[in-house]
């Protein structure tokens, strides 16, 4: 038997839940039909769906047909709750899209259909309320085709129309209709599967006329979702039972669920595995617990403590990002309790409904939420009262902003802190309205690992990008990765997200910024002498609309409006229709913004002071890290800025920092307190302490007791001016290293150990060789730096005033522990460099 999870789908009030009713009865899962308008529907089940008659939360519940077992997926038809019917499309293997026979098609059905479209689901049309509607299938049919597909094709007419209306819509239904005079089953099917038939459907959920057929055409012209044998699913709601415990809804797409096995899944870039405490199969209010759920099948799992819509489980990877968004934000208080419960029970919430964005600023202590209308709003303060008991208020309300661009720009980060280094250069591009964030590289492989890349389109994509004017979602752009620079030893994951947040910020804080606003899609019914009235009115709200037809008693208006102004017009509409008028609203997209830069101002938002999302860079100086502004950046950027493929020009050296040099050079005292923290009291060497200078250099080297030296390769490497200049050509530094340290040391007389860490380095062995006096080494894999100048310490610490040059902390640290003297890159740097002038100047006979 086939498993099929057939979701229905419509506007507001079309008879979805009467015509699931109607198909449980019918299907004789249910023996008495329950009705919405009486409040005892089997779906509708939640004290809120049957006061109000609407439908708030999708709710299933199974059919058994010959040969097939359907779970059923009623969604709520009110736009203010159309997030949840569209997490619930996720986890359908086919749509019932409901359209009202005294509505027609209207403007939601059209969101529904792109909905389905966007998410390839296949998709039957039943046409409800036909008692009521008898004369008018013939021209609701013409409707259906013309806005909604040419492809949809009535099944109710006789078969031969059918055949023939198929042939239509597809050259193989065309073929076998041509030879065999049928279109086959099969062929059926799977064209409504493949999405090219759509067929309708007519009756009445209340009447139970036309159900029967409907259902056993389910029955006949479906087919199962293909699935694999490793467990995967697909999460589409989250909520809590009668006792509050924690459920996750999921329709499994691969393999078998069972209870108590290990579930392995993704949340906030963190990786969870956590059991199936409890597997439970709804169906209306009632459940039952099961061992094992099947792909196909719709189950609550207890016992996951992270899940979210939306997210994929085991082998079912990714998430899928909402299409439709709340378009107005409101503050949120309550009088009966303190911010932090409030804050808390919110989440809560939020944790049902991502989309509710609870935030709570810092700074003023505001909490805000976002819905997509008042109903919305109605229901939220109705659950903070009936599971918390905390009555809410909330504020007059605002429009929910985005931000895009009006033409290219570039932007350029570089991060790189001590021990850190990551440099990402990004194009940012406009896009069409409404076509969202792009994310691609160009960037070569050869320039910038794959995997790197990988993980920067990622960060960017995760938590949301925004925008420099008032810090809201950035939206309708392309970001590509251009270029991007790791070092081989220095970079970490979190160092491109640095990076390339940072690019992408400075690429916003140079492009000229454009603030969009949400939009309503409208449709007003009215008394024909106020049309003037409202064609005003709509022109001064700056909407676009055509009047449409009427019947000489009504007018009807449809177009698109400012939210903002047209959120509050239903209250002004019905005082000058005296009641008579009707209006539906449905969010439509964002657009620019009439009085972007007022709007924005009104936020008071500062990029500046948004500590969060910084568009300057970090660069090393004389080792340690310097913050330098995102318009004077671009000069310091190790890879070209403006090219679109990074060639190594390296930048300027940053301006010393002027941070104080605690960073790479803790004094004794504080290092003391650290190694005693962390190993307990230092077990001192003899040495003479002293202080090495480059001014006593000379001395040192006539100092009694022989020096050894022991620099840490790489840290030199990183952070002196000319060695870096070899733009990471690794091998042109360590040769030109060795050089100038073996010219050094040949004027210094001292034992000298170049250490070449080769800790990440995979099957390294260890190697050492003499370079023109001085000795370079590899340390084997596996092996630190500050771990081989440990040994090395105790080895020759007693014959030997030894010294170690790094700015590296950990190396400083362990050579403190072993008693040695230390000098950072800086002093180094700076001490080779005034014997190389002693050498030019003894040269130059001076
Ligand atoms: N005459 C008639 N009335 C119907 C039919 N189907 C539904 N209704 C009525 O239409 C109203 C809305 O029906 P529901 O089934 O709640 O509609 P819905 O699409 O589930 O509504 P939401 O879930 O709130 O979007 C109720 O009063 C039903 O009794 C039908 O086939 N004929
Ligand atoms: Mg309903």
């Amino acid at each position: 038997m086939k498993r099929i999870v057939l979701g229905i789908l419509a506007h507001v009030d079309a008879g979805k839940t009467t015509l699931a009713e109607a198909m449980l009865y019918v299907g004789g899962a249910i023996k008495k039909q329950g009705r919405v308008d009486r409040r005892d529907s089997f779906l509708d089940t939640h004290e809120l769906e049957r006061e109000r008659g609407i439908t708030i939360f999708s709710q299933q519940a199974r059919i058994e047909l010959p040969d097939s077992a359907v779970t059923l997926l009623d969604t709520p038809g009110h736009s203010d709750f159309s997030s949840e019917t569209e997490r619930a499309v996720s986890a359908m293997d086919y749509a019932v899209l409901v359209i009202s026979g005294t509505d027609g098609v209207q403007a939601h059905t059209e969101t529904l259909w792109r909905l389905l479209k966007r998410s390839a689901k296949p998709v039957f049309i039943f046409v409800s309320k036909m008692d009521l509607a008898e004369d008018r299938k013939a021209e609701l049919m013409r409707a259906i085709k013309q806005r909604l597909d040419g492809a949809c094709v009535d099944f109710c007419a006789p078969e031969d129309e059918v055949y023939e209306s198929m042939a239509e819509c597809s050259e193989e239904a065309l073929d076998s209709y041509l030879s065999r005079g049928i279109v086959p089953r099969e062929l059926t099917a799977a064209l409504i599967r493949r999405r090219r038939v759509f067929p309708c459907f007519f009756g009445s959920g209340l009447k139970l006329t036309g159900v029967e057929e409907f259902l056993s055409a389910l029955d006949r012209l479906t087919v199962e979702t293909p699935a694999g044998p490793v467990f995967g699913a697909r999460v589409f709601k989250i909520s809590r039972d009668s006792r509050g415990a924690r459920m996750t809804f999921m329709k499994i797409t691969g393999g078998t669920l069972r209870v108590r096995s290990p579930i392995r899944y993704i949340s906030d870039g963190k990786p969870f595995e956590e059991k199936a405490a409890q597997i439970r199969i709804y169906s209306g209010a009632g459940f039952t617990q099961t061992d094992e759920a099947h792909s196909g099948e719709i189950c609550a799992v207890l016992g996951l403590t992270a899940t979210r819509p939306g997210m994929g489980l085991g082998d079912e990877a990714g998430s899928v990002p909402p299409l439709l968004e709340p378009v107005l934000t409101y503050a949120v208080s309550s009088s009966s309790c303190d911010s932090h419960t409030l804050l808390t029970r919110l989440r809560e919430l939020e944790d049902e409904d991502p989309q509710l964005s609870v935030s709570h600023s810092a700074q003023t202590g505001d909490i805000s939420l976002r819905v997509m209308g008042p109903v919305q709003l109605e229901v939220i303060s109705r659950l903070m009262n009936d599971r918390f008991g905390i009555p809410v208020e909330f504020g007059s309300g605002s429009v929910t902003y985005k931000e895009t661009i009006a033409a290219p720009s570039r932007g350029a980060g570089h991060f790189e802190p001590l021990r850190h280094y990551a440099e990402v250069h990004l194009l940012l591009e406009p896009l069409e309205r409404g076509a969202g964030l792009e994310f691609r590289s160009l960037c070569s492989t050869d320039e910038l690992d794959a995997n790197w890349q990988h993980l920067i389109l990622s960060q960017l994509e995760e938590p949301p990008l925004t925008g420099v004017l008032t810090g809201s979602p950035v939206t309708d752009m392309r970001v590509t990765l251009v270029a991007g620079r790791a070092h081989l030893k220095h970079t970490e994951g979190g160092d491109f997200r640095q990076a390339a947040r940072r690019a992408f910020r400075q690429g916003l804080m140079k492009a000229e910024s454009v603030l969009l606003e949400p939009y309503y899609e409208f449709k007003l019914e009215l008394p024909a002498a106020q049309l003037g009235r409202a064609i005003n009115d709509l022109r001064s709200m700056h909407g676009s609309f055509t009047p449409g037809e009427g019947d000489g008693e009504f007018s009807v208006i449809c177009g698109r409006a400012p939210v903002k102004a047209m959120r509050d017009y239903y209250r002004t509409m019905l005082a000058y229709t005296h009641g008579r008028g009707r209006m539906t609203l449905i969010p439509s997209g964002f657009e620019p913004c009439r009085d972007g830069a007022e709007a924005a101002a009104e936020t008071g938002y500062d990029p500046l002071r948004d500590t969060e999302n910084p568009a300057d860079s970090v660069f090393c100086s004389h080792g340690a890290g310097v913050n330098i502004a995102w318009d004077k950046a671009d000069a310091y950027m190790h890879l070209d800025v403006g090219s679109d493929r990074g060639s190594r020009t390296d930048g300027e050296e940053p301006p010393a920092p002027r941070l104080n040099r605690r960073n790479f050079s803790l004094d004794d005292k504080e290092l003391e307190q650290i190694m005693e923290r962390e190993f307990g009291p230092i077990r001192r060497r003899s040495y003479t302490p002293r202080v090495y200078a480059a001014d006593d250099a000379f001395l040192a080297a006539e100092s009694a007791k022989k020096d050894y030296l022991i620099v840490d390769g790489y840290n030199m490497i990183f952070s002196w001016e000319e060695l870096r200049e070899s733009g990471g050509d690794l091998d042109a530094a360590r040769l030109r290293l060795m050089e100038l340290l073996s010219n050094y040391r040949a004027f210094k007389g001292s034992e000298l150990v170049l250490v070449f860490d080769a800790y990440k380095v995979r099957g390294g062995g260890g190697e050492r060789f003499d370079h023109h006096g001085i000795h370079v080494l590899y340390t084997r894999e596996g092996e630190t730096g500050d771990m081989y100048i440990e040994r090395l310490a105790s080895e020759i610490g007693k014959n030997y005033n030894v010294r170690v040059a790094s700015s590296d902390s950990l190396i400083q640290l362990s050579a403190l522990r072993s008693g040695l003297l230390r000098m950072s890159a800086a002093e180094l740097e700076s001490d080779v460099r005034s014997v190389y002038e002693r050498i030019r100047g003894v040269i130059n006979g001076k």
